[in-house]
């Protein structure tokens, strides 16, 4: 390493990271790839600069309400060109309530996707944690839609980059069918992603790594190797069932679910 590229170097941290981020997203301006420029931007470093930045949302007074994987579907793997999921943070600002439109004002390129939702009944902990002790963790289960925004052009990025940037983080709806997990079979709850009335995709909760609550034990295994845990009466969002659609000023986008309803939002 020459002499520029060791003072480059030494320019970055987590926290750097984590300001420039959380700068595009309050300006709703993209950038280009930040591990492109960072070598030192691995995946550790990548979770450290999504804790930094979480910190500082708490400090503006936002309040910690869930997780959000990313990536579990092959669907969403392929189109992002990453082959593994990951977790974020998910914060009380995120949740649009039903019937409101998409808040293009605070979002660079928003794309829907489908989800299903858990919220927990009890305090999940990793390691170890199996899909049915999640499961078993679980109160209820909902249908949403993540509205995803990424702060890099073209949604162009690496998983690091992606944890980075709290996993493309914008806001979600949640459905209003409200179901026991025992009552469900969620590898076979269907969900029709429409867009002005056509159908743009359909999947399964078995999308969702097998089992939704697969990607919840991985998501409670995770976050244990970084001494967190999910907490009684938090949100879960399992990850994009589909490919994320991009969402376009004045248009309807609906998401249709077997047991778990209907969610209607307008593209603001
Ligand atoms: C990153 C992950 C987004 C999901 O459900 O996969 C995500 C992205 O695709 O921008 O929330
Ligand atoms: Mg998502």
């Amino acid at each position: 390493m020459n002499r520029e590229q060791q003072t480059s170097e030494q320019r970055w941290s987590a926290g750097r990271i984590a300001d420039i981020l959380l700068d595009a997203e309050g300006t709703t301006t993209s950038r280009t790839s930040l591990s492109a420029e960072w070598s030192g931007l691995t995946l550790p470093v990548a979770y450290e600069a999504q804790d930094i930045a979480l910190a500082t949302r708490k400090a503006r007074g936002e309040v910690v309400t869930g997780i959000k994987l990313g990536l579990t579907s092959r669907a969403k793997q392929r189109q992002m060109g990453v082959d593994a999921p990951s977790v974020a943070w998910l914060t009380d600002v995120m949740a649009l309530p039903a019937g409101d439109p998409v808040p293009r004002n605070r979002l660079i390129h928003p794309r829907a996707e489908p989800e299903i939702a858990f919220v927990m009944s009890r305090r999940l902990a990793g390691p170890g944690v199996t899909a049915a002790q999640a499961l078993a963790a679980v109160d209820h289960v909902f249908g949403a839609v993540e509205i995803i925004d990424s702060r890099y052009a073209g949604f162009k990025f690496t998983l690091e980059d992606a944890v980075a940037d709290n996993n493309s983080s914008g806001v979600y709806v949640t459905g209003p069918v409200l179901r026991r997990p025992e009552d469900l079979d969620l590898a076979l709850e269907a969900c029709l992603l429409e867009i002005d009335g056509q159908i743009v995709d359909t999947a399964t909760g078995a999308a969702v790594q097998g089992h939704p609550a697969e990607a919840l034990a991985f998501a409670a295994n995770t976050l244990a190797e970084r001494g967190h845990a999910i907490e009684a009466g938090w949100v879960v969002l399992t990850g994009g069932m589909t490919d994320a659609v991009a969402v376009e000023s004045g248009a309807r986008v609906a998401a249709h679910f077997t047991s778990l309803g209907s969610i209607t939002i307008s593209g603001g």
